[in-house]
């Protein structure tokens, strides 16, 4: 086996947007391409020499070659050991804790989670740090910047490792330990809600859909709800991981998850309905009857936490991601913890855990997790929200309400308008942002501005600042809009609409989620002019 050290042109711009590097398929499968940016990520951590790295992917197209490609890399780089899934696979959860449980020097995650997968759709790959979280921009920023001045890469000259088959194998001078990516993830969910409890509600009838959307959460969720948990088979649907997803979007939300929406709205529906997308950190949660819109689920997970074995002491603070709804920080205030506001990306929550101040962190995009890993956690949620079905012995409807008669209710929905003309989009943001000093005090649609800004974020552990985070509008009667451009999309511009309406304790809470935030979907209508500019008269997806 020789090492090659193989000269290469810069690959310009290629920025890690949200959450890693995505580009369509066919764009990381061109000569050198991914070859260039696994070499920037070892070249901006100051190298592999001497390190070890977790290793896996959610399964996609084009994922196990790349595994291969990384793994030689890594040899000759000067990596000293490779914790790798069977067959490629690892959650992005499970990657998270393998980092950590392990004390490795950090981990490379292929996906690109919610995108589709196949030769003509999307692939991803994410670096991440010792503490298991996604690289902080500071290192992102590094990758960036070798991507660009790039002259060459190394890898290994040497034959496949057999992604198969657990236990030992080498590679040059490198250990490739290829591991259960099931096995370690179950026991920490074991250490930290109460299976025996759960277990017996499934035994006593509890009925349950969990849709792992043919992507990598499947065999976490047979093994962890059908095996160990009790519940019955079948619970588990499009439980085995395809290259493509079976041609969906693996994106937990009411449209792409639109199957299981309608069995959960039906005579037919089971007692709680749950689904995860491409890499298995997000979660959807339904009642029968109800969806709960991921800002009130973490709201939920927050207020019952103490419930669950892993938080019986009490949680440190809760961190939501700007675009999510206040709906947790009312749950902290009433708590007495401290309550943050992060820009959008699980990022940004890594230094915050780190540092203690919060146990439990979500976006509205349905990313919740706590301290247990430094990813957000799909199937970690549902177990939660199982355990506290358990403890409080009522249905997920009952304690939505319940959550809402307590802290009123703050009606959320985000609305996306998907690739865009990227110009269109950079244009009504850049004339939004020159607006936003006039805005006070002026009135649209019956919502008069408060106050209106564009986010920038002050970390308090480290004090870097990241600006551009979102635009938001905040009104008089308790409501808000966010305008924000997405950074894992591959195809011109996405953007996202988010709104946001309080009613107060005592006010109507059943009203239709779109019809109780329609004065600030029109008022930030009238100040954007979105429709005209993107030339879309809705949305693509709402959630
Ligand atoms: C989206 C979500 C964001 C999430 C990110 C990665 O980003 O809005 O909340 O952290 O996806 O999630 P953006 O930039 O498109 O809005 V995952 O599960 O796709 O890695
Ligand atoms: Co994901």
């Amino acid at each position: 086996m020789t090492i090659d050290v193989v000269s290469t042109q810069p690959i310009e711009g290629q920025k890690p947007g949200t959450s890693g590097l995505r580009k369509k398929t066919r764009i990381f499968m061109e000569p050198h391409y991914l070859e260039n940016f696994v070499q920037s990520i070892f070249n901006a951590i100051g190298g592999a020499e001497g390190k070890t790295f977790v290793i896996g992917g959610d399964g996609r197209y084009f994922n196990a070659e790349a595994i291969q490609t990384i793994l030689k890399m890594a040899a000759a780089n000067g990596a000293v050991k490779a914790i790798v899934g069977q067959n490629g696979l690892l959650s992005t959860p499970s990657a998270s804790h393998l980092i950590r449980l392990n004390k490795t020097d950090g981990g490379l995650i292929l996906s690109a989670s919610h995108n589709p997968g196949g030769i003509d759709e999307d692939f991803g790959l994410k670096f991440n740090i010792q503490n298991g979280g996604p690289a902080p921009e500071s290192v992102t920023d590094a990758m960036l910047e070798q991507t660009k001045t790039l002259q060459s890469y190394k890898t290994l000259s040497a034959p496949d490792i057999v992604l198969g088959q657990i236990g030992k194998q080498t590679l040059g001078a490198m250990e490739i330990e290829i591991v259960d990516p099931v096995s370690d993830y179950t026991a920490l969910m074991k250490s930290l809600f109460d299976f025996d409890k759960i277990r017996a509600m499934f035994a006593s009838g509890f009925t349950m859909r969990f849709d792992a959307m043919h992507a990598v959460t499947g065999p976490y969720a047979k093994a962890i709800l059908e095996g160990e948990l009790g519940a019955p088979d079948g619970t588990v649907i499009n439980g085995v991981p395809l290259e493509d997803f079976g041609g969906g979007h693996p994106d937990p939300n009411p449209v792409w998850a639109k199957t299981l929406m309608d069995l959960m709205m039906s005579d037919a529906s089971p007692d709680f309905g749950a689904a995860s997308d491409g890499d298995g950190d997000r979660n959807m949660v339904v009642a029968r009857g109800t969806y709960v819109t991921p800002s009130d689920s973490l709201a939920v997970l927050a207020a019952n936490a103490h419930l669950a074995p892993g938080y019986k002491t009490g949680l440190k603070g809760v961190a939501r991601s700007m675009p999510t709804s206040a709906a947790s920080d009312r749950v902290a205030a009433r708590l007495g913890i401290g309550s943050y506001e992060t820009p959008t990306g699980w990022k940004f929550f890594g230094n915050l855990l780190d540092a203690g101040k919060v146990t439990i962190c979500g976006e509205e995009s349905a990313g919740t997790g706590s301290d247990h890993v430094r990813e957000k956690d799909g199937l970690w949620a549902i177990l939660l929200w199982l355990n506290i079905l358990a403890e409080r012995e009522m249905s997920a409807s009952e304690i939505l309400n319940d959550h809402w008669e307590t802290y009123g209710r703050d009606y959320y929905s985000r609305h996306d308008f998907e690739a865009v003309p990227a110009d269109a989009a950079n244009e009504l943001m850049s004339d939004l942002r020159a607006k936003l000093p006039g805005l006070a005090g002026q009135t649209f649609a019956g919502q008069t501005v408060k106050h209106a800004d564009e986010f920038s974020y002050h970390d308090p552990v480290d004090q870097s600042v990241s600006h551009n985070q979102g635009i938001r509008i905040v009104f008089a009667g308790d409501a808000r809009a966010v305008f924000r451009l997405s950074g894992t999309g591959t195809e011109g511009a996405t953007l996202r609409l988010y709104l946001e309406q309080y009613a107060p304790q005592g006010t109507d809470h059943a009203k239709d989620t779109q019809e109780a935030l329609r004065s600030v979907r029109d008022a930030a209508q009238e100040i954007s002019g979105l429709k005209e500019r993107l030339g879309r008269d809705a949305p693509n997806v709402m959630t």
